[in-house]
């Protein structure tokens, strides 16, 4: 075989990262289970570097240069299962199969076990940019062996975005550390947007402006700290004007918000390793409450508001306000998505570098933005550092706006307007930095009904009150 790498799954994505790796002087075997989905690649953009086209798996196989490397980029779950069976069957100990699609770390977990026993490494490797990304430069977080890295690494730095010269793509960790740092960007992304969205709800409904003005006001923040391409792109849609209507494009789009599923799997692992990333909880539930059609029916019909109407007297000072909330909300939501990726880390045994992650998260995927330059750095200071946003840059940032938050969230609650990215990230910070918490009153009670034992501050041990006794103590150990 002569190809540098193959391509198998050429539908939007695969095509495009396929056309990537050829720009960049790659020979590039490509093939689709469906064939004239490869001759029109070939066709169509033949002329930008070389493709290897086959019809069939094995001799798709047979164009690949040893150690051969196999990019699949299909339908993820039983689609994956099914080409990754096929591949392994054609190729050889020591050859690369990767995993493009955006799969559920576990079966990546599960892939990468399976295909070591037959001597092929398994990379799990996130992609992030859509399909705009996959052609011109996307993120890219690998997982799987450090050796099919040495292989894999530097075709996948010179496709990726680059920021100051540094490219977007880096190795994560073994088996399904690489689909699992995707994952965590997911449901980061989920909150970045439902934070945006709220912002953009408190300005219409505190200022009644419209949904140009407020564009407006986004384009403004584009320019400072929120710098970053979802503010980018919010500030746009809401200056576009819906052509049959002439109405803002944002009001005659259906206000129930939809999901493919990673935001939920970001939860679903969170509750499992025990850590609290509120925010993309709240964000990954606020879809869920949009969507919920016959309670909202039934609530809008049923439940008063007895809300004030809101009437916002200085109108510079409250837009400054919910920029800092919307700022300190997403350092919290950033903040918890690193803890989530620590504690995975620790648990599946990955060790990820925290700051190279944000890294390469600063080109090529949604939520690019200036700001995770600031996380790099603080990743730099303290490579295990134990909250991101008690690093010193952060402290501060988020301190200034702690005032204008609490405006903003009460303000927000006394006229009836839910923000609740807004205000479950403000109940973390004020949560996390609490000298004292109600959770004792949480163990008494646990102690209480089901003699859950306790910790005294006190004293070293393990206590138990009989409640229905004579109340007196017993030390457990
Ligand atoms: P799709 O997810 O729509 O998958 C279509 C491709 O899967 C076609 O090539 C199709 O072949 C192939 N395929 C299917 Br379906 N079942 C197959 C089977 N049993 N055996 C072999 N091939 C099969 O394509 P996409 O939108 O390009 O996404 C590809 C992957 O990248 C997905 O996992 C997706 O989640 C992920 N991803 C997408 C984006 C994005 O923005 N779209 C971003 C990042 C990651 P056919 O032509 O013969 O039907």
């Amino acid at each position: 075989g002569v190809a540098d790498i193959g391509v198998t799954g050429l539908a939007v994505m695969g095509s495009n990262l396929a056309r990537n790796f050829a720009r960049h002087g790659h020979k590039v075997a490509v093939h689709n289970r469906t064939y004239a989905r490869t001759e029109r690649l070939v066709s169509e953009h033949g002329d930008e570097g070389t493709f290897v086209p086959s019809e069939s798996v094995e001799d798709f196989v047979a164009s690949l240069a040893k150690p051969r490397v196999a990019l699949i980029m299909v339908k993820a779950g039983g689609p994956t299962d099914a080409v990754i069976d096929e591949l392994a069957e054609y190729m050889e100990p020591g050859d690369i199969i990767v995993d493009g699609g955006n799969s559920h770390f576990p079966d990546t977990i599960r892939r990468e076990r399976e295909l070591k026993e037959k001597g092929l490494h398994f990379v799990g490797m996130g992609v992030s940019g859509g399909e705009e990304g996959a052609l011109n430069g996307p993120s890219i977080m690998p997982g799987g062996t450090k050796e099919s890295y040495d292989r894999l690494g530097p075709m996948l730095e010179a496709i990726s975005a680059h920021v100051d010269g540094v490219p977007c793509a880096t190795y994560v960790g073994t088996d399904g550390a690489g689909h699992f740092v995707k994952m965590v960007h997911n449901g980061i992304e989920y909150a970045d947007m439902q934070l945006i969205a709220e912002a953009y709800d408190l300005l219409r409904q505190g200022l009644g402006a419209s949904a140009a003005e407020i564009g407006k006001i986004f384009e403004e923040w584009n320019a400072g700290d929120l710098e970053s391409f979802l503010i980018e792109i919010s500030a746009d849609v809401l200056q576009h004007t819906d052509p049959q209507t002439g109405q803002a494009f944002v009001d005659v789009v259906l206000d129930q918000a939809e999901q493919k599923g990673t935001g939920r799997w970001t939860v679903q692992n969170a509750l499992d390793l025990g850590v609290p990333i509120t925010g993309i909880a709240e964000a990954t539930f606020a879809r869920a409450l949009s969507g919920s059609v016959p309670q909202r029916e039934a609530a809008r019909a049923a439940l008063p508001g007895d809300a004030g109407t809101w009437d916002v007297t200085d109108r510079d000072a409250f837009i400054e306000d919910v920029r800092l909330a919307l700022y300190a909300s997403k350092v919290v939501a950033y903040s918890q998505g690193f803890d989530q990726i620590a504690a995975a880390s620790a648990e599946y045994g990955w060790n990820i570098d925290r700051g190279a992650m944000a890294r390469i998260w600063r080109g090529g995927c949604i939520i690019r933005a200036r700001f995770l330059n600031r996380i790099t750095e603080a990743y730099e200071r303290q490579a295990d550092l134990p909250l991101l946003l008690a690093d010193p840059y952060f402290t501060e940032a988020v301190g200034n706006g702690v005032a204008a938050w609490r405006r903003v969230v009460s303000q927000a609650a006394l006229n009836g307007v839910p923000t609740p990215a807004f205000a479950s990230s403000l109940s973390y910070y004020d949560g996390i930095r609490a000298a004292r918490l109600p959770a004792a009153l949480i163990q008494a009670q646990r102690d209480f009904f089901g003699a859950h034992t306790y910790h005294r501050v006190d004293q070293e041990g393990v206590f138990h009150t009989l409640w229905s006794g004579d109340r007196s103590e017993e030390k457990q150990s």
